[in-house]
């Protein structure tokens, strides 16, 4: 039977960069996560009998919201639920899911690089029909409808057992339980040269991957150990666990490290990787050196062409506006536009769905091509193994080949987490009032050229957003950017990005601190950082 159940409004309802992020507690409020669903069913564009993909990244509090928002879906007139095994289903599968199955839309649960467990973070996020994150008219709306929502529907019945791969059904809905991995799996084949990577493998070749005890695990096992032939043991925490095993599945230099320090070791693999909560992050290390996210956008765009899925070329590159430059440097050459985005991988959709361009990443460990609309991990992973198969090079040769052919971009992202939200507002206002009267101003052997708060028109539906982000560059084309994060859950977290280009391959060996100190002091002039936020570092430094 089909309950209608009363319900008040929530204020804070409102999607950040990617879904609605947070904490567990907050969540499990009575009707938290129903009326946030039921506001996505109200809004989103669906026709009679409408098939909607749900899974997510096994955290705890998946189960329970996976079985509410099957038992709402069949209440709002759904047609059919595709919901992975167990429940998981990585945000990259699921996007292609709901590409494969032309389904309306999907419900990712996950809070992605957050950490997990009762104390830990959640989210929800609605993926619209191309497969990608609902784009900002639809989270608007979304926001609008859960302040005036009374009511929401839900079935009486309870959800089917997820443990098993097939289909029952609930009221007039079909629920039909999928492998996660076998469509995403067969997926990469189409794009790979598997044979090629394999065959490397077989030669010797070593890689470790973590999986941070998070989504990509199964992902990662069937495919590099099972049809790579990487032996077993490749993969590493690679059972998803509810909390993460305690870890913060961030694959950065901070919640990685086991993995960076394993491969600065004497015995170290070739090749290093590890993905993220959901499944859509990935980090890039060589055997001695680690690839910092924007340049492997630009090395990944600059020969992605040798993988068999991509032979035909580029049709153009889209970054996020903090997202350094290197990748700029590969479209100019290659001919192609370059897109630059606010952050969040939904600006991407509308270029993609154009054919505009082909391959898009943040510096936020994201990076991704049309193949779906969500950035994609072991995507990532698998097309740098295709590149080092088909190069014959180590990932160390091909870094310096990249920089030697394209210039090195220093580049690091200073986060300062859990501030005070008051004084990073302060702090953004304060930046934004002064940015009239920066350019022409000297800091040090450094002179504003430019300064404004990024703003994006979209190139297709007109739509624009502003308030992205304050942009201060200088003379000579370094950069300083300041923005505040729209994925925390506590306080406020700063994000400064430093970048500055050095063409001459003489100078592409200097620690990455130390070519970009001065404006990692100018920063903290400009921005205030010390004075404001009483820090005088920062927490995490990628
Ligand atoms: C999300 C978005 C990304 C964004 C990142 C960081 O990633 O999908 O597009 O770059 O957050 O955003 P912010 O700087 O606002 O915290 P994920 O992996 O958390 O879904």
């Amino acid at each position: 039977m089909i309950e209608t159940v009363a319900t008040k409004p929530f204020d804070d309802q409102k999607p950040g960069t990617s879904g609605l992020r947070k904490k567990v507690a907050h969540f499990s409020q009575p009707h938290y996560a129903e009326n946030f669903l039921q506001s996505i069913f109200d809004v989103a564009e669906r026709g009679p009998g409408a098939t909607l993909v749900i899974g997510g990244d096994g955290r705890y509090f998946n189960r329970p919201v996976i079985e509410k928002a099957i038992r709402m879906a069949a209440a709002n007139g759904f047609g059919r639920v595709v919901v992975g095994q167990n429940g998981l289903l990585s945000t990259p599968a699921a996007s292609h899911l709901i590409r494969q199955r032309k389904a309306a839309g999907g419900i990712v649960l996950s809070a992605s690089h957050n950490p997990g467990g009762p104390d830990g973070d959640f989210g929800i996020k609605y993926n619209i029909g191309n497969g990608g994150p609902a784009p900002e008219a639809i989270t608007e709306a979304t926001f609008k409808r859960s302040r005036t929502l009374q009511e929401y529907k839900i079935s009486d019945a309870p959800a089917p057992d997820l443990s098993v791969v097939g289909e029952t059904t609930i009221e007039a809905m079909v629920v039909e339980v999928v492998d996660p991995v076998a469509d995403y799996a067969e997926l990469m084949q189409t794009l790979f040269d598997f044979g090629k990577i394999r065959a490397l493998i077989a030669g010797g070749f070593t890689l470790s991957f973590d999986a941070m005890h998070a989504v990509t695990g199964p992902y990662a096992k069937t495919i590099l150990e099972g049809l790579l032939g990487a032996p077993e043991g490749t993969v590493v925490n690679g059972v998803p666990l509810e909390d993460f095993g305690g870890g913060h599945p961030d694959p950065n230099a901070v919640h990685a490290a086991e993995l960076i320090a394993r491969m600065m070791g004497p015995d170290a693999p070739d090749f290093g990787a590890a993905s993220d909560g959901d499944g859509d992050r990935n980090l890039i290390v060589g055997r001695g050196i680690v690839v910092s996210p924007s340049d492997s956008l630009a090395m990944l765009a600059a020969d992605i062409q040798r993988a068999p899925g991509y032979t035909q070329g580029i049709t153009g590159i889209a970054r996020s506006m903090p997202t350094s430059q290197a990748a700029d440097r590969v479209a100019a050459k290659r001919g192609v536009k370059l897109y630059e985005t606010p952050t969040g991988w939904k600006f991407f959709g509308n270029l993609l769905d154009a054919g505009m361009v082909t391959i898009c990443g943040e510096e936020s460990a994201g990076t991704g091509s049309d193949h779906v609309r969500e950035k994609d991990g072991l995507w990532a992973v698998l097309l740098w193994l295709n590149i080092l198969a088909d190069r014959k090079e180590s990932v160390k040769a091909v870094v310096e080949g990249h920089w030697q052919e394209f210039g090195r971009t220093y580049y690091q992202r200073h986060d300062y987490e859990e501030i005070d939200s008051k004084a990073a507002e302060g702090l953004m206002g304060s930046l934004r009032d002064r940015l009239a009267s920066m350019s022409g101003q000297r800091f040090g052997t450094l002179v504003v050229s430019e300064a404004d708060d990024f703003s994006y028109k979209d190139p297709i539906d007109g739509s624009i957003s502003t308030g992205q982000g304050v942009r201060i560059l200088f003379s000579g084309g370094a950069r300083i950017v300041f923005r505040l994060s729209g994925t925390g859950t506590k306080g406020a977290t700063l994000r400064v990005y430093i970048e500055r280009f050095e063409p001459d391959a003489a100078k592409h060996d200097i620690a990455p601190q130390e070519a970009l100190s001065e404006l990692i002091d100018t920063a903290d002039v400009i921005g205030e950082i010390t004075k404001r936020t009483g820090r005088s570092a920062p927490d995490v430094i990628t």
